[in-house]
C-alpha cells in the first residue's frame, strides 16, 4: 500500500472519520491562475498541453502550490475519448470545443472504434504516472471521464450546445442509433478509467455535465443506465486500497436516489440541491461532494466564509462530505478568493468531526 500523507479525501468518500472536511475545486487548474496561462502559452494550444505529460503535470500541481487542497485532479479533458475515436477535436479561439467529423447516422456510429487506452490515449496514462511521481504521496490523484451521454452530446452536436436539438432528434427519431453510440462509449470509458486506475489514479469521477437536460425517464435510460454499466466494469481496488467512484450529474438533484443505487461511492451535487436534503435522502448509502455556487467566489472573504459555514452546517455532524464547488471555478475569479474558500473549509469544519 502506498502511504499517503493526506488521505482525507479518500476517507471522506468512503464515509470514514476525518479531522476536517476535505476540499478540492472542479477545474482547479485553469485560466483563473496566471501560471496556468503562462504554461498554456508555452504549450501552444490546449490539446498540446494535454498531450505533454510534463506540462500536464505542471498545471495539475499549480493550484496545490497555492492552496491547501486535499486532492489533485488529472489535467486533461473529457473530449480526449471522442478525439481518440477519430472525430478530430479542435478548439476555435474563444469558441470552445469542435469536432470536424460529428456523428450523425447509424453508419457513423458503427464506424467508430473503441480506443485502446494504452495506445491512442497513452498520453493520458503517461500524464497520470508523471503526476503521481510529482505528487510524492502528498494527496490523492483523481482520474476522470465524461459520461457516455455527455460525450455523445458533443459528438453528435459537433461541439457545445444549449438546446441539444440534434442529439434529441436522434434520440426520438432513431433511438437505436443513440443506444449503440452510448454502448460503445460506455465500453470505451470503462477501459479508459480502468487504465487510469492502473496508471495510478486513486479515485475516479464521472462528469455527466448535461444529464440535467433530459426528462426523468430519458435520464434513466440514456444517461444513468450507461454510467451504471461503467461502474459495474470498474476495477475498484488498486495498491491495496479501494478506488472510490464519484458520479456527478449537473442538474441531477431530483435523481439522487437512483444515482445512489449504481454502486458508486459518492455523488457530486451542484448548488441547486440543498445538501441537508440530499443527505437525508441518500446519506446512508453514499458520500456527498459539493456544493457551493462557484459565483460566490466573486464575493468578499466574509461572504465566502458565510456560505462555507452554511453548507457545512447543512451537511451537519459526521462523515461523508467532500467540500467542492457545484461546478467549475469561473476563469475571472481572483485566486485569493479561492484561497479564502479552501482555508475557510478547513478552519470551520473541525467542529463537525469530533
Ligand atoms: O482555454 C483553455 O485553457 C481550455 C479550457 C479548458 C480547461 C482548463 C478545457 C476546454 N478543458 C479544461 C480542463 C478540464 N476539463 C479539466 C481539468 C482538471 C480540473 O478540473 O482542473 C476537467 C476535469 C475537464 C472536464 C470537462 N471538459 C467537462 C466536465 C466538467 C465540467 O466542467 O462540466 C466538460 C463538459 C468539458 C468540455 C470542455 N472542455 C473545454 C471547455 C471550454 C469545455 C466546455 C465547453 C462547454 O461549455 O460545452
Amino acid at each position: 500500500m502506498t502511504e499517503l500523507k493526506n488521505d482525507r479525501y479518500l476517507r471522506a468518500l468512503l464515509r470514514q472519520p476525518v479531522d476536517v472536511t476535505p476540499v478540492w475545486m472542479m477545474r482547479q487548474a485553469g485560466r483563473y491562475l496566471p501560471e496556468y496561462k503562462a504554461t498554456r502559452a508555452q504549450a501552444g494550444d490546449f490539446m498540446s498541453l494535454c498531450k505533454n505529460p510534463e506540462l500536464a503535470c505542471e498545471v495539475t500541481l499549480q493550484p496545490l502550490r497555492r492552496f491547501d487542497l486535499d486532492a489533485a485532479i488529472l489535467f486533461s479533458d473529457i473530449l480526449t475519448v471522442p478525439d481518440a475515436m477519430g472525430l478530430g477535436l479542435y478548439f476555435e479561439a474563444g469558441e470552445g470545443p469542435r469536432f470536424s467529423h460529428p456523428v450523425r447516422s447509424r453508419a457513423d456510429v458503427d464506424r467508430l472504434p473503441v480506443p485502446d487506452p494504452e495506445q491512442e490515449l497513452g498520453y493520458v496514462m503517461d500524464a497520470v504516472r508523471t503526476i503521481r511521481r510529482g505528487l510524492q504521496g502528498s494527496v490523492p490523484l483523481i482520474g476522470f471521464s465524461g459520461s457516455p451521454w455527455t460525450l455523445a452530446t458533443y459528438m453528435v452536436e459537433g461541439g457545445s450546445s444549449k438546446a441539444f436539438t440534434i442529439i434529441k432528434k436522434m434520440m426520438y427519431a432513431d433511438p437505436e442509433a443513440l443506444h449503440r453510440l452510448l454502448d460503445k462509449l460506455a465500453r470505451s470509458v470503462t477501459l479508459y478509467l480502468n487504465a487510469q486506475i492502473r496508471a495510478g489514479a486513486q479515485s475516479v469521477m464521472i462528469f455527466d455535465t448535461w444529464g440535467g437536460a433530459l426528462t426523468g425517464r430519458d435520464y434513466l435510460q440514456f444517461s444513468l443506465n450507461y454510467m451504471h454499466k461503467i461502474i459495474d466494469g470498474l476495477q475498484r481496488e488498486n495498491e491495496g486500497r479501494r478506488v472510490p467512484v464519484t458520479l456527478f450529474t449537473k442538474g441531477g438533484g431530483q435523481w439522487l436516489e437512483a444515482m445512489a443505487q449504481t454502486g458508486c461511492d459518492a455523488l457530486g451535487l451542484d448548488w441547486s440541491t440543498d445538501i441537508a436534503d440530499a443527505r437525508r435522502r441518500v446519506g446512508d448509502k453514499v458520500a456527498l461532494q459539493g456544493n457551493m455556487d462557484p459565483s460566490i467566489l466573486y464575493g468578499s472573504a466574509e461572504r465566502i466564509e458565510q456560505e462555507v459555514a452554511d453548507i457545512l452546517a447543512g451537511f451537519g455532524n459526521g462523515e461523508g462530505h467532500v467540500f467542492n464547488l457545484g461546478h467549475g471555478i469561473h476563469q475571472d475569479v481572483p485566486p485569493e478568493h479561492a484561497g479564502a474558500f479552501v482555508e475557510a473549509v478547513h478552519r470551520l469544519s473541525g467542529q463537525y468531526h469530533q
